[in-house]
């Protein structure tokens, strides 16, 4: 079995999932890919179905609607855990995120237990983005800063990769977000618990095709998550301890 699963939610994603598994397995070759589809309208699964019988390092879920990225994830995390993993990758579909920057996410995994790809650590590297959307993020970051205490960049960002301890100890059957809420309720899940985080710089182009699921209710589900996220921590704006299952535990001993 492979040592590490992209995982990559798809609605209406034809134009590109053929490119992206053939960059993301070309790129990183000790890698399965898991789709987990909401049956698109597009045909998309159908198009899944055939890539996954013509390569056994392709795998697709089919949900039988759309229910949101983070109940794709959940979905795709449990998949994950039913199996011998022990990396497992959030990617898009749609090439915002560089498959050539996964095997330098892998890398940094050696010393982290979870790898966020950040488009602002040191700077801002997001292209083609409307103003609006580019504003939208930064302030959601300062959001998450300020209320939570969680020290990232980028805690909204959805290009990760989890040492399977991460997704072994976050109680993924009771992630109950989706949309931007999802990576900033598992990257907390993930700090509060003591698991050691790095952020990395990763450039994020806008979509090649296809169109975005942005919308407003995503926005205010995360405006109402990251208070919630704060209250259920105690108030606490900072991990209690290291985890005893964290690498950096392991390191000390
Ligand atoms: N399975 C599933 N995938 C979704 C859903 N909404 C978005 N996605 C996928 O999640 C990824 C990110 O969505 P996208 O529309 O690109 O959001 P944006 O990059 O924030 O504009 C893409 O691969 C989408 O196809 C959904 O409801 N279900
Ligand atoms: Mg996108």
């Amino acid at each position: 079995m492979a040592e590490s699963l992209v995982v990559t939610p798809t609605y209406n994603e034809r134009e590109n999932v053929e490119a992206i598994a053939h960059a993301a397995l070309g790129a990183l070759e000790s890698a399965d890919y898991l789709f987990v589809d909401d049956n698109s309208p597009d045909g998309t699964g159908e198009l899944l179905d055939r890539m996954a019988s013509a390569d056994p390092r392709i795998h697709v879920l089919h949900r039988p609607g759309k229910q949101g990225l983070g109940r794709a994830y959940v979905a795709g995390f449990l998949w994950a855990l039913e199996r011998d993993y022990r990396y497992i990758f959030e990617m898009d579909a749609d090439f915002s995120h560089n498959p050539a920057d996964l095997p330098r996410l892998r890398k940094l995994a050696d010393e982290a237990d979870l790898v966020l790809g950040s488009r602002f650590v040191g700077g801002i590297r997001i292209t083609n983005w409307p103003l609006s959307r580019l504003m939208l993020s930064v302030c959601a970051a300062a959001y998450v800063r300020i209320v939570t205490g969680m020290p990232f960049a980028d805690p909204t960002g959805g290009f990760k990769c989890y040492r399977r301890e991460v997704i072994e100890e976050i109680d993924v059957p009771t992630l109950r977000s989706n949309g931007y809420s999802f990576q900033i309720e598992t990257l907390h899940r993930a700090w509060i618990r003591g698991f050691r985080v790095l952020e990395t710089p990763i450039i994020f182009e806008d979509r090649r095709s296809g169109v975005s699921k942005m919308n407003r209710s995503i926005v205010s589900e995360a405006m109402f998550l990251v208070g919630r996220l704060w209250v259920r921590s105690g108030l606490r704006r900072r991990p209690r301890g290291v985890h005893p299952r964290s690498i950096a535990a392991r390191a000390a001993q």
